[in-house]
């Protein structure tokens, strides 16, 4: 009996994903949820992300953390939309929480919608959220052995943004050896390497997420 309670929160959950998704497709709005560990430059990432896209894209920013408005006043300051989610302990979004998020915003006006997640690369790894695609940011400083510790972050995503290349030079991170790990755990998956401190890959990812845009 406990076990159908069960199957059944999570078929709640799954259902609104799809409702949130076509909600967004209704307004061929692009959507992405970024993943990582806490401090790998999520939302350092986007805030330049907004400032090179701005005045050609119309982003809006989902901000999620367990406690904080931190996040959405440093987004809020580029002068984009944006909502903080406060999980108030929980350790990943859910679609509940983005369907709530999604009415806060004007989406008749919006190209893309960015989620950024709780940061942690286990629970919210399986959670649809309703978003089209997965990224996961993984940083120099946090070691090259990451895939093979969170494979399941690296299975799910679409895309695997490599952080913090500024720092390679003062680290004994091997590219190659994440490289391999990251092939051997998802063989399509794209990686591109990105400093948001010196804006190296910066264009590259700008024109990645252009190219996703529906209208
Ligand atoms: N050296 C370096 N530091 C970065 C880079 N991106 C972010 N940071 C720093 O990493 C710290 C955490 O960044 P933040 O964006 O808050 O990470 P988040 O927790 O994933 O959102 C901050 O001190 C940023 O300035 C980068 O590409 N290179
Ligand atoms: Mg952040």
């Amino acid at each position: 009996m406990e076990i159908k309670v069960i199957k059944n929160i999570m078929q709640k959950y799954q259902d609104l994903a799809q409702v949130n998704r076509s909600l967004l497709d209704s307004y061929n709005i692009f959507s992405i949820n970024i993943m990582s560990s806490p401090g790998a430059g999520k939302t350092t990432l986007l805030e330049e992300t907004i400032s090179l896209l701005s005045g050609d894209v119309k982003i809006a920013v989902i901000e999620g953390d367990l406690m904080t408005s931190r996040d959405a006043e440093r987004i809020g300051k580029k002068g984009v939309p944006v909502v903080q989610i406060n999980t108030q302990g929980g350790c990943h979004l859910d679609s509940s929480m983005i369907d709530s998020a999604l009415k806060q915003f004007n989406l008749a006006d919006l190209d893309i919608v960015i989620i950024e997640n709780v940061g942690n690369l286990i629970c919210p790894s399986t959670y649809d959220l309703g978003e089209h695609e997965k990224i996961v940011v993984i940083s120099v400083p946090e070691g090259d052995d990451k895939p093979g510790k969170y494979p399941v972050m690296f299975q799910e995503a679409d895309l695997c943004i490599l952080n913090k290349v500024d720092l390679l030079p003062y680290s004994n991170f091997n590219v190659d050896n994440f490289l391999q790990d990251v092939k051997k755990l998802n063989p399509d998956l794209e990686i591109i390497k990105t400093s948001a401190v010196t804006g190296e890959g910066m264009d590259y990812w700008g024109q990645w997420l252009k190219n996703k845009i529906k209208k």
